[in-house]
């Protein structure tokens, strides 16, 4: 059996690795006033950022369309008989649900949807896991628990330098009463529940990452093999100095750097970072 794997553009999976595993995207896209751009393909996340800056209003996102999913499972029909599916949390987006939607139509191909409940980076992991069991010749099902197990031990922690735009695009959840005392600090966020809620609230960045590094120090420290990504809104210099620090001392980690691109750009802001961290 031929089985395919599928994610959506929030994951930035470099384009060395979509090509090395053969993974299949497809993009959400962000509109700057009147003119959408699918992401990594009309707008790269340098141009984002840029254009971020001199733009007079701020971008919105949008989830790919019921048609931009059916005519991939189509073409993906031509090659494979299984589709693992792997998307951002559908508690912030309607993506996963126009895929789970797509694959009940869909003609010539079984679909398995597969709700990361995360996104960016930490989506990423579930995608590259689900690539290399496909090319191994894994079944579905087989595939589907690993990314079950996953589920498990992924961590996922971020923080922004301005809580306005997580709360101008409506994701930040469980917070709306304390939301004005959380624009004066700087909390550590994460998933609950498929959504974004405050893990807690901290006074400055440099405290905030402490905390966040602090949780991941636990993990390694236990000994265990730790596939950790480190993720940036445009400091690449900052990830780069944590996976440094992280290196250096724990051998037990496997360490990547990762970027929020566009549409995730657009929710957190630029200085945003994010550490995200499963057991191999
Ligand atoms: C859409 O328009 O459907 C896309 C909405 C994307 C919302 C993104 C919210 C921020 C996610 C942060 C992920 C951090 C993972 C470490």
């Amino acid at each position: 059996m031929k089985v395919a794997v599928m994610t959506d553009s929030t994951a930035y999976i470099s384009d060395s690795l979509k090509d090395k595993h053969n993974i299949h995207v497809v993009p959400l896209s962000v509109m700057f006033e009147n003119t959408t751009y699918r992401e990594s393909i009309d707008i790269t996340t340098n141009e984002f950022y840029q254009k971020v800056k001199e733009s007079e209003s701020l971008p919105k996102t949008s989830q790919p369309s019921i048609g931009a999913v059916a005519d991939k499972f189509e073409e993906l029909a031509k090659d494979y008989d299984a589709v693992i599916a792997i998307h951002l949390s559908s508690g912030i987006s309607g993506t996963y649900q126009t895929v789970v939607s797509g694959g009940e139509m869909a003609k010539g191909i079984e679909v398995y949807p597969f709700d990361s409940e995360l996104s960016a980076m930490a989506q990423g992991f579930y995608v590259l896991e689900a690539a290399e069991m496909a090319e191994a010749g894994k079944a579905p099902e087989e595939i589907m628990h690993r990314l079950e197990e996953i589920k498990q031990s992924i961590r996922a922690y971020f923080m922004v330098d301005d809580l306005s735009h997580l709360q101008r695009g409506g994701r930040l959840n469980g917070a709306q009463a304390i939301v004005g005392s959380l624009l004066q600090v700087k909390p550590v966020l994460h998933f609950f529940d498929k959504k974004i809620v405050p893990f807690e609230k901290i006074r400055t960045r440099k405290k905030a990452l402490n905390r966040i590094i602090g949780m991941l120090e636990d993990d390694a420290k236990q000994g265990k093999n730790l596939k950790v990504a480190f993720i940036h809104a445009n400091d690449e210099q900052g990830a780069i100095d944590l996976k440094n620090s992280m290196d250096s001392m724990y051998p037990n980690i496997d360490s990547t750097i990762s970027y929020f691109g566009p549409v995730i750009g657009t929710h957190l802001g630029e200085g945003a970072i994010g550490v995200s961290w499963y057991k191999k």
